[in-house]
């Protein structure tokens, strides 16, 4: 053989992540952000050695082993490497309790971990992200008991009392449409609730407790009547009995993900507050996991990225490096200007959460939040698969075989579109999170962004805002063009979020004298920040057979 090609390398995850010391030192007070670098480093070592490690390893998937040789019930899961790391590498840098701490950018420290850690973590982040949201809704009930209960766990640093916790909604029948559940919480003689029923989806089993939506016995259909139950799995060392795993999920990616169909028959359950409108008691996790996913689907983009730009420089064909090809380059450069945008609305989000928490945002920020929350996720979570396809292509052949670790990622990409509510789903949420509002929240802030804008960048993102206001007013009044149009409406202003942030960005660098970020701004905006499209009424007849 005369000619071998040469491996992609991972630069330092965050050494060499120039959006995320940029974002560090722009926005922490410089004693946090010193105190936050020994983690960071840390993990970002972490990460740096999972790829080595998995490059050099086969993958393997959890395995369930549910009766032991003696005929006994066990229902045990054998978890992947870089799982069984989870607990401890996690407890340690204080990836749940860093979120909870005091300050308004407790959140971004947070997900600045998170973003680090995600894709070497296998997924392990899709139980934290459920844990972290039960600890923000058990929070919001303000229920005593349960938060004196279950938060010294979940937000333990000792991996020893450490526990995590699963989300349970999604059912057979369920799927987006939780008001359909069908588990039933039944009061055993002694007044103990009890849930019966069975849960279709469960991304985080091997958690040590759960919310959970059920309906109390005799309640009426929908989703007004539907309670949110907490429930612990573990009786000392063993699993419950009256919890069952099923089976593991095959599923198209997140393979090391232990995702289950479960049984509960009986399981011991504590209402978090009153026993109906669960799904507005769970809301406040949703949008807690819809942040994780947002950041993990730009975790996703940052490795694809960080990898294909690395091979463009080893990679000779033609004679020459593909770096130095103008349309490699060029195709390079437009993914890396949607990943800036992505990147800079996914940390806007996380940095809003945390100041929204602790009291320190301005009046309009609260609504903001509530509508960025669903845009970055929908957004995102489309992105991710685009980027990742694309940056693939950029291996050639070799992104298309399966032990070069190119493939999973965008296997797993393809999950950011689904969970925790579809691209659909989260469409409709953000005219749910506008509640019939003009776009005054969104207004205020880009305005804000856009302070020290160049002239052109600035009017071409508030003319494509003015044409989603002009939308909204000449569909808003007609629920079926507005759902209709749903979708091209939260990206567009998802779009015109993103790319007033990079302007922030960009006077910020160009002080500093990094250009970078201006030519990102510009690229963006080149490809088009208006996605609206006029709803056509006859959708349905176009697809009748
Ligand atoms: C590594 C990455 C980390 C991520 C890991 C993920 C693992 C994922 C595994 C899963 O996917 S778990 C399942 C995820 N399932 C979903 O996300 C459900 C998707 N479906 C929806 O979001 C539906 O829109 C919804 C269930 C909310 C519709 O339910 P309803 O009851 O028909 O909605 P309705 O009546 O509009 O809202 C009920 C209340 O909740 C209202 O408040 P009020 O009662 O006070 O009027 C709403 O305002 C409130 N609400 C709904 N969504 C909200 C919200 N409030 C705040 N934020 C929201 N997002």
């Amino acid at each position: 053989m005369t000619f071998l090609q040469q491996s992609p390398q991972l630069a330092h995850p965050y050494r060499s992540d120039r959006l995320l010391l940029a974002l560090l030192d722009r926005s922490l007070p410089a004693e946090r952000r010193a105190a936050l670098d020994v983690d960071l480093e840390a993990l970002g070592d972490y990460t740096q050695m999972a790829w080595q490690r998995a490059c050099r390893t086969t993958r393997r998937k959890p395995v369930l082993t549910q009766w032991d040789a003696w005929g006994q019930r066990v229902d045990r899961i054998e978890l992947t490497t870089s799982w069984q790391e989870g607990a401890p590498l996690t407890t340690r840098h204080a990836l749940l309790a860093a979120g909870h701490a005091d300050g308004e950018h407790a959140r971004l420290e947070q997900f600045a971990r998170v973003y680090l850690y995600h894709v070497a973590s296998e997924f392990y982040t899709c139980p934290l992200a459920m844990t972290d949201g039960a600890i923000t809704a058990l929070k919001a009930s303000g229920n005593r008991a349960l938060i004196g209960r279950a938060l010294p766990h979940f937000l333990s640093r000792d991996v020893a009392s450490f526990w995590l916790s699963g989300q349970w909604m999604t059912e057979n029948v369920g799927g987006s449409d939780v008001g359909a559940t069908e588990t039933i919480a039944r009061q055993d003689a002694d007044g103990q609730w009890r849930l019966h029923g069975r849960k279709w989806f469960s991304s985080a089993v091997v958690g040590e407790a759960a919310l959970a939506l059920a309906r109390p016995e005799g309640a009426a259909d929908g989703p007004a009547a539907l309670a949110l139950f907490y429930v612990e799995t573990m009786d000392g060392e063993r699993r419950r009995p009256e919890l069952v795993i099923d089976r593991l999920k095959e599923k198209l990616g997140t393979h090391e993900l232990p995702t289950a169909e479960i049984h509960l028959d009986g399981l011991p359950a504590w209402p978090l507050g009153e026993l109906a409108h669960g799904v507005r008691q769970v809301a406040p996790m949703l949008n807690i996991t819809r942040t994780w996913n947002t950041i993990c689907a730009v975790a996703s983009m940052a490795r694809a990225l960080s990898l294909a730009r690395d091979y463009a420089t080893r990679r000779q064909a033609f004679g020459r490096p593909l770096i130095e090809q103008p349309l490699h380059a060029r195709t390079l450069a437009d993914l890396q200007a949607e990943f800036e945008g992505a990147f800079a609305l996914a940390f806007e989000v996380a940095h809003l959460l945390g100041r929204v928490e602790h009291g320190a945002a301005d009046a309009h920020e609260a609504a903001l939040l509530r509508l960025l929350t669903p845009l970055a996720k929908l957004w995102t979570g489309k992105l991710a698969v685009k980027l990742c396809s694309e940056a693939l292509e950029c291996f050639g052949g070799a992104g298309y075989i399966e032990d070069t670790g190119l493939p999973q990622l965008l296997r797993d990409a393809q999950v950011y579109a689904l969970w925790e509510g579809t691209t659909n789903v989260l469409s409709l949420d953000s005219l749910r999170a506008l509640g019939g509002s003009q776009l005054t929240a969104l207004r205020t802030a880009i305005g804000h962004w856009l302070g020290g804008a160049d002239g052109r960048s600035a009017s071409v993102i508030l003319a494509a805002l003015d044409a989603a206001a002009s939308w909204l007013d000449r569909h808003g009044a007609n629920r079926e063009s507005l759902e209709a149009g749903a979708r091209g409406f939260a990206l567009t202003l998802a779009r015109c979020s993103a790319a007033a942030l990079l302007a922030r960005q960009a006077s910020w660098s160009a002080q500093r004298g990094d250009p970078r970020p201006a030519a990102a701004l510009r690229r963006f905006i080149d490809h088009g920040l208006d996605r609206l499209v006029s709803p056509e009424i006859d959708d349905t007849a176009l697809l009748l057979a």
